[in-house]
């Protein structure tokens, strides 16, 4: 983990204990901070038992404790602020609320010399850490992925001198980082999510802008080039910026090399690893070093992922297309051949009303599965063009699309939507679209499985 002077003999309130909220807490035990900490839920509380016994950590809600002295409120990024009472107790307080990722930043100047990329947009953040993060290592760079990619960024060893913080940037930790100054930050893309927190795509959009406007002016900036929300903050940056600090990437230079990348197919991939390539080149690794990762390059789980073929029909589990931008590509990526060939499974918590972004593909799809809150708006939305199953539930959607599909065809989750109102997260979503698939797979003569 990290361990700062930064952090020693200072005051903070830890709020939310589940991954970044565990491991800030150990971080600033462990730099000699004194630590409050609360969640409303009992068990991540207990989990603290050993350091509150010791006297390191005081149980407390700093909504309700008096939080004079403290040096910061660290909130976790899933806590939403618009609705949460900290805020208004923080600053009656006068003491500021920051994240994780702040603390990272304020760690920074005890840190081995080392450079800072923070990725951000509303799809592809995780492939494109994880891909930079690949490119690196093959070029023989230290680094290490971190944040909204699941891995809290205190949590990790720090990187020796010259090494490379890749991070994954949420909005939501954006909304709680005041001074990190990336080296290269990127923005690949900005569609409409996570409205119920921020209300308007233009508050949305402010709040990844702020990554940029953390970055001193001679720092660089990378943008995709596919809508006019990311255009829009690309060239407020090259207004305050020398020439040659933004990079603006539409990825069509990289196009003819796309099919030697096994797992960046598809135009968002292109987005993606064109975005990647901007900047490990702005770290100074040369093409030579960036050709050979991107074909070895394996893609993440619940991505686009083909968890099983059994009977020539491909079951696909896409279950981080948690919007309809994100599904988009992945209904684009299977046309008909002659037929339609897709049978797709979506519905979840839904972030809007509508499927726009998925429309132009809705010919690709030969049979549609709605699951979850969003399940009969879906179904509405999608009966004038295909047939359309009302199966509520995963296991059902599953089961009916098996019994459809031909030889041939695509069986695929992509929900387009969040997964709360049925599972703890996508990972878990994902998952049980897998552990079904393989069970109604398994040759069971009582079961009647297809395998
Ligand atoms: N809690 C309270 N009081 C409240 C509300 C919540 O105490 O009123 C507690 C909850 O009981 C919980 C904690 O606060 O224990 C909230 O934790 P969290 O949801 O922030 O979960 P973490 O495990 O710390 O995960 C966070 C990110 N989660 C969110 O942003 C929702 C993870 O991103 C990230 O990987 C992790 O930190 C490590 O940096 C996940 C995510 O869903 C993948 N991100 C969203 C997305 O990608 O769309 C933004
Ligand atoms: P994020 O971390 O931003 O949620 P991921 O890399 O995990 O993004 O990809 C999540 C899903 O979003 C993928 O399964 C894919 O369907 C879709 N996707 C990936 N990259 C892009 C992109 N550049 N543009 C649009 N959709 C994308």
């Amino acid at each position: 983990m990290i361990v700062s002077s930064a952090f020693a003999g200072k005051r903070y309130a830890v709020l939310g204990l589940a991954r970044s909220g565990q491991a800030t807490v150990a971080s600033l035990v462990a730099s000699g901070a004194h630590v409050m900490a609360w969640d409303s839920r009992d068990e991540p509380r207990q989990g603290l038992c050993e350091w509150i016994d010791c006297g390191k950590v005081e149980l407390a809600d700093p909504v309700a404790a008096d939080l004079a002295g403290y040096d910061g409120v660290i909130v976790s990024p899933g806590i939403a602020l618009n609705q949460h009472p900290v805020a208004e107790a923080a600053a009656r307080a006068g003491v500021p609320v920051i994240g994780d990722i702040e603390l990272f930043a304020l760690a920074r100047h005890t840190l081995p010399t080392h450079r800072v990329v923070g990725i951000t947009g509303t799809n592809g953040k995780s492939t494109t850490t994880s891909l930079v993060n690949h490119i690196l290592e093959v070029a023989g760079v230290p680094s290490q992925v971190g944040g909204n990619i699941g891995v809290p960024v205190l949590g990790s060893d720090p990187l020796p001198e010259g090494g490379v913080y890749v991070l994954e940037l949420s909005s939501y930790q954006i909304d709680l980082t005041h001074s990190l100054d990336c080296e290269v930050a990127a923005l690949l893309n900005l569609t409409p999510d996570h409205l119920d927190r921020y209300g308007t795509l233009e508050a949305y959009a402010a709040s990844k802008a702020r990554l940029f406007e953390m970055q001193g002016k001679e720092r660089c900036g990378v943008f995709g080039m596919t809508d006019s929300e990311t255009g829009i903050i690309a060239r407020v940056e090259a207004a305050r910026r020398a020439p040659g600090l933004i990079r603006l990437v539409d990825g069509s230079d990289l196009a003819e090399m796309q099919g030697g990348w096994p797992s960046l197919q598809g135009p968002h991939n292109l987005q993606n690893a064109a975005v990647a390539v901007a900047i490990v080149e702005a770290l100074g690794i040369k093409k030579g070093q960036w050709e050979r990762a991107l074909r070895d390059f394996r893609g993440l789980p619940h991505r686009m992922e083909r968890v099983a073929e059994a009977n020539g029909v491909v079951y696909i589990n896409d279950s981080k297309a948690t919007n309809p931008a994100s599904a988009a590509p992945a209904i684009a990526a299977f046309p008909p051949n002659p037929e339609p060939r897709l049978h797709w499974i979506l519905g979840g918590l839904p972030k809007g009303d509508d499927l726009d972004e998925c429309m132009p593909y809705f010919g690709n799809v030969a049979a549609a599965y709605t699951i979850g809150d969003a399940g009969p708006r879906f179904a509405e939305i999608l009966a004038p063009y295909t047939r359309v199953h009302r199966s509520e539930m995963m296991a059902e959607a599953i089961r009916q699309a098996m019994a459809e599909a031909k030889p041939g065809d695509v069986v695929m989750l992509s929900p387009a939507c969040a997964s709360f109102d049925q599972f703890r997260d996508f990972e878990a979503r994902g998952q049980t679209f897998r552990q079904i698939v393989e069970a109604l797979l398994a040759p069971d003569e009582e079961t009647g499985g297809k395998g």
